[in-house]
């Protein structure tokens, strides 16, 4: 039987277990990435595990989300962060220097190698074949500290890609294709691997584009085969050597398969609120806009960027909308500037934004009130984008620069344009936001005062005694969880206070009536913690008190971040009866050492109801002990990790 292209890289990387899906494995980790809004946990974590210097080939810490210094706060973060970088050896890109996934793919990924990422759209990567992974933040500081990574083999879902797409398609019409067919949920427990003809036609960037979104699906990771097309970048790039060529066995046999023919895409949208929710624009054109914003990991490429202001040369920007325009990278920008691309930006009338995450994260540009905003980014969640009630619209750029001059969401094949764009030989490089490290162990650690210690959960009882504190629905994002905005976003390394605002979208009184409990459990429906890897929506609910979620179904990387902090992610047996569990009933679980060793079916007896049903976890014996340990600290400080594998 032939090998996937997942089966390849994991078999080659295996350190120890069986490739069988489900199954625990660990595998080397070549790579990691982090970027500040996550990154400041982990460069905790990491002082916490304290190695000599970092066990990877290439570690990058990138600075790119908590922008907005209107305090110390994300000053003191990003001096923290490149003084731990230095301490351990790990490059820095500075403020300024780009978006993680877009300067990673650029300088750094390559094929056959495994990068995890302290963020959930580190798949971007898989762009050119590499098999990168968004994890939580413990998950990477152990991947530098010990060079490891645990995760259950995936399944793999082939998508084969036939036909030719027309020159205004962009990667993200594909992946909103790919999203309308399988849904948020339908990538869950695989990875989506591309094969085809078609994907002869697609670049780099684009495929970057199509595996940034699969985070989107839940899926694992994304990954297209390293072939001509990733020899082309990688030169582009000045690093033709960091090529080597990896594709799926002709005869390899996939869990699941969808074929899309590239001929028939057409420009896609998703609607408010959720990234599956596609059509066609021309369903939805017509509409009118007020905000139109151009970039994030998912669209910043410098293709992106050059079919942008093709269409906006000589034209105007419609004066009811503004138009604001995030180049991925300062190298991407720097090559805009000395082509005059950027001059026909700003002449057209569009806003420039330095290189960041910026109105992708919530750091400004929050539309107006009930305002309809069309973005290319991956997430379109209720509130993200800092306006309860705005639209939001996840479209391509070349849709969004087009209904940015019409004033009205509008289908891009009228302008009847020839958007190709020609990529230069080379695309050279910006250096100078990179700080390479020294000598590890001899840069001190700088601290400021925002930085407060994080929770550490205490060995698993026998027994939980608690009230339900929280009963919410279906796809509960972490953004519910732990909303993010400029406003927030700098006390991402201050748990206590960021615990004041959790779950406040959904229920105003949860963080206090939390610590007021002093213990508690919430019940949640399926793909509960959906979104971001940001694992402050486990340590936050671990700080005020959660001992366990009990859902329908969970979110793999939230999954993860639960068990990491020694919350119980308890999956009802019979998803049924989640309704019967009602906010303020007490439940009572017992026997709880045994059940998570064994890994057995919990019993939850609702006392108020008088009722009760069962749960499981579908532990790995690592995660078992884990739990046992009061979480993943905890468990590496008492025991080898080479043991408990
Ligand atoms: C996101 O796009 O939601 C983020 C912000 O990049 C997150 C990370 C975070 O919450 O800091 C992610 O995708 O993991
Ligand atoms: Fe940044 Fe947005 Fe990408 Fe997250 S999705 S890494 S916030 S650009």
């Amino acid at each position: 039987m032939g090998l996937t292209l997942t089966a390849k890289i994991l078999q080659q990387h295996c350190l120890k277990g069986n490739l069988v899906a489900g199954e625990e494995i660990a595998v080397r980790v070549h790579q990691t990435l982090t970027q500040d809004s996550t990154g400041t946990m982990v460069y905790l974590q990491l002082l916490a595990l304290d190695p000599q210097k970092v066990q990877t080939e290439v570690s990058v810490a990138y600075i790119d989300h908590n922008m907005l210094q209107t305090g110390f706060e994300n000053a003191d973060d990003h001096v923290f962060i490149q003084s731990v970088a230095q301490h351990y050896g790990i490059i820095t890109s500075k403020a300024g220097g780009g978006i993680c996934h877009q300067v990673h793919l650029e300088r750094f990924a390559k094929p056959n190698t495994v990068l995890i990422g302290s963020d959930s759209h580190t798949p971007t990567c898989g762009g050119l074949g590499a098999l990168a992974i968004g994890t939580g933040g413990l998950d990477v500081a152990v991947g530098m500290a010990k060079g490891l990574y645990f995760l259950k083999v995936p399944k793999v879902y082939q998508i084969v890609l036939t036909g030719k797409p027309s020159t205004t398609i962009n990667g993200k019409d594909i992946i909103l294709s790919v999203l309308r067919h399988i849904s948020v949920t339908g990538g869950l427990g695989h990875v989506l691997e591309y094969s085809g003809d078609g994907i002869h036609y697609l670049s780099v960037t684009d495929r970057a584009t199509i595996c940034n979104m699969g985070a989107e699906a839940g899926a694992t990771t994304s990954i297209f085969p390293s072939d001509q097309q990733t020899l082309t970048y990688l030169t582009q790039q000045g690093r033709p050597q960091d090529y080597v060529p990896l594709e799926a066995d002709k005869n390899a046999v996939y869990d699941q398969t969808l074929t899309l023919d590239l001929s028939t895409i057409v420009p896609m949208a998703a609607k408010p609120h959720s990234p599956d929710n596609v059509v066609p624009v021309s369903d939805v054109a017509g509409i009118k806009i007020d905000q139109v914003s151009i970039g994030s990991c998912t669209n910043s490429s410098y293709a992106d960027m050059m079919k942008v202001a093709k269409i906006l040369k000589g034209r105007q920007v419609h004066p009811d909308v503004s138009l604001v325009i995030t180049p991925g990278s300062a190298n991407i920008l720097r090559l805009m500037a000395e082509n005059g691309a950027l001059a026909d930006m700003v002449t057209a009338g569009a806003r420039i934004l330095e290189s960041a995450c910026g109105p992708c994260i919530g750091m400004g540009q929050a539309p107006r009130s009930g305002g309809v905003s069309l973005r290319t980014f991956n997430r379109n969640f209720k509130g993200r984008s800092g306006t309860a009630d705005a639209q939001v619209y996840i479209v391509s750029p070349e849709t969004a620069a087009y209904s940015a001059i019409t004033g009205t969401l509008s289908d891009p094949r009228e302008l009847n344009q020839d958007l190709r764009v020609i990529q230069p030989a080379s695309y050279g490089k910006v250096d100078r936001f990179f700080v390479y490290p020294g000598q590890p162990k001899v840069t001190p650690v700088i601290m400021g005062p925002n930085i407060k210690p994080f929770p550490l959960a205490k060995p698993l009882p026998d027994t939980l005694r608690y009230p339900v504190l929280l009963s919410v629905g279906d796809n509960i994002t972490t953004d519910d969880i732990v909303p993010s905005h400029a406003k927030l976003l700098p006390f991402r390394s201050n748990i206590p206070h960021l615990a004041t605002f959790c779950f406040t979208a959904i229920n105003s009184t949860f963080a206090q009536r939390a610590a007021d409990a002093q213990g508690g459990f919430i019940i949640a429906k399926s793909n509960y913690g959906q979104g971001s890897s940001r694992e402050h929506a486990a340590l936050i609910p671990l700080y005020l008190g959660i001992k366990a979620v009990i859902a329908i179904s969970f979110a793999r990387i939230h999954r993860s971040n639960l068990i990491n902090a020694g919350i119980l992610p308890l999956v009802v047996d019979d998803p049924s009866l989640i309704d019967t569990i009602k906010p303020g009933d007490v439940l009572a679980l017992d026997s709880l050492q045994s059940t998570v060793d064994h890994n057995g079916h919990v019993t939850v007896l609702n006392e108020t109801q008088g009722t009760s049903l069962t749960c499981s976890m579908s532990l790995s014996p690592r995660e078992a002990q884990v739990l046992r340990h009061g979480g993943y600290l905890n468990t590496i400080k008492s025991v080898d990790l080479q043991e408990i594998a």
